[in-house]
C-alpha cells in the first residue's frame, strides 16, 4: 500500500523540523490548533456535498455584518469553525468575516497563544449555482502583554502570520497551507476522511497565461489597470493570455497558484478601497503566494506590509506570478513597461 502522509502528520513533521532548527521541542500545540481547522473544514465539506439535497440552499433569512444575505451554509461554516476552534485552549481570539466583533477567550497569555482569522465560506453566493467555494484562514501569535493588547495582536501586519491556508471545495476538496516553510497541498480522501499530501513546496510558475479580473468594473478602475490589462491582451509580456474569472476568490487564487498568471481586484468607483478583505482574504493568500515565489500587492505596496486599522478592512488585491506582477508594479509606479 502506498505510504500516505496526512495533513496532521505533515504539520507535526513541520513543527519538529522547525523546533529542531531552533533547538526547542515541538509542543504540538500548533498542530493541535490546525487540526481544529481541518476538522471544521471536513464538517463544512460534508454539509456542502449535501447542498441541494437537505434543504440547505437559499438564504437563512438573516443578514451578516457585511449586510449580505447569509446563506445557510455560511452560518453553518461559521459555527463549525467557532465550535472546533473554541475548544482549543491555545486560542485567544477568533475573528470571522461573519461576526462584527472578535470572539475572545479570557485565557492567560501563556495558554491562549494564537489568534485565528477566517472567512468561513468565501464566494458563498456561488453555492446555489454549484460553483467552487472556499474557507480561508490565517493564524497570528498573540503578542506578549507588555508589547500589546489582544486587540493590537489581532491587527498585526500580514508578514507576522505564523500560518495561512485555504480549503477549496470543488470536484475534489483541496487544502493548501503554509507555516512559512513552503506551500503544501492535500486532497481530502473521503473514504478515510483525511487530507492526504498531494504536493510539497509548491511553486507558482514565473509567468502564466491567464489574467483573472471582473472586467465589468474596468471603466471605473484607475487608468493604469486598464493599460495593464491591455498590455496583457496585446502580447506586451511576450505571451497571449486568456481570461478566467470564476468570481470565487479561492478558486481564482488556486488556479493562479497552480497555473500562474495574475488575479486583480483593483479599486473601483463603488469600492474605492477595493472589495476584498485584508485580514481574512488578502493576507493569508498573499502569504501563500509569496511562499510559492509569487507577489501580492495592494497597488500601493506589499499586502503583507499593510498595517490593519480594522478587522473588516478592505484592500485592493493583485496577486500572481513574478513576471506579470513586476510588470504591474512598474506600470503602477508610473514606469512604462519595456
Ligand atoms: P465581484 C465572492 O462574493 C467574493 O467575495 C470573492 O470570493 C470574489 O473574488 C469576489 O467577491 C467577486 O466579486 O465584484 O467580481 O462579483
Amino acid at each position: 500500500m502506498a505510504m500516505i502522509t496526512t495533513v496532521q502528520q505533515h504539520i507535526l513533521q513541520q513543527q519538529q523540523e522547525q523546533m529542531k532548527a531552533s533547538g526547542r521541542e515541538a509542543s504540538g500545540t500548533f498542530s493541535w490548533l490546525l487540526s481544529g481547522i481541518t476538522l471544521a473544514t471536513k464538517m463544512i465539506e460534508a454539509k456542502i456535498r449535501q447542498a441541494g439535497l437537505a434543504d440547505v440552499l437559499g438564504a437563512a433569512g438573516a443578514e451578516n455584518v457585511q449586510g449580505e444575505q447569509q446563506q445557510k451554509l455560511d452560518v453553518y461554516a461559521n459555527q463549525a469553525l467557532l465550535h472546533c476552534l473554541g475548544l482549543r485552549d491555545s486560542v485567544a481570539a477568533l475573528v470571522s468575516e461573519e461576526d462584527e466583533e472578535p470572539v475572545t477567550f479570557n485565557r492567560d497569555a501563556e495558554t491562549g497563544k494564537y489568534i485565528i482569522v477566517f472567512d468561513p465560506l468565501d464566494g458563498s453566493s456561488n453555492i446555489d449555482v454549484n460553483v467552487n467555494v472556499g474557507t480561508i484562514f490565517s493564524v497570528l501569535r498573540r503578542m506578549p502583554a507588555e508589547l500589546g493588547t489582544l486587540e493590537e495582536s489581532i491587527l498585526q501586519q500580514g508578514f507576522r502570520q505564523v500560518a495561512a491556508g485555504y480549503v477549496v471545495y470543488g470536484p475534489s476538496t483541496v487544502l493548501v497551507y503554509t507555516t512559512g516553510n513552503g506551500v503544501h497541498s492535500f486532497t481530502l480522501d473521503p473514504t478515510i476522511g483525511a487530507f492526504v499530501l498531494s504536493e510539497e513546496q509548491m511553486k507558482m510558475p514565473e509567468q502564466g497565461s491567464y489574467y483573472s479580473t471582473n472586467e465589468a468594473n474596468a471603466a471605473t478602475w484607475p487608468e493604469e489597470y486598464r493599460h495593464y490589462v491591455a498590455l496583457l491582451r496585446d502580447g506586451g509580456l511576450g505571451k497571449t493570455y486568456s481570461s478566467r474569472y470564476i468570481g470565487s476568490l479561492v478558486a481564482d487564487f488556486h488556479r493562479t497558484l497552480l497555473k500562474g498568471g495574475v488575479f486583480l481586484y483593483p479599486p473601483t468607483e463603488k469600492q474605492a478601497k477595493g472589495k476584498l478583505r485584508l485580514l481574512y482574504e488578502a493576507n493569508p493568500l498573499a502569504f501563500i503566494a509569496e511562499q510559492a515565489g509569487g507577489i501580492a500587492t495592494s497597488g500601493a505596496g506589499r499586502i503583507l506590509d499593510i498595517k490593519p486599522e480594522g478587522i473588516h478592512q478592505r484592500t485592493p488585491f493583485c496577486v500572481g506570478s513574478k513576471r506579470e506582477m513586476e510588470a504591474l508594479k512598474e506600470i503602477l509606479a508610473g514606469v512604462a513597461t519595456k
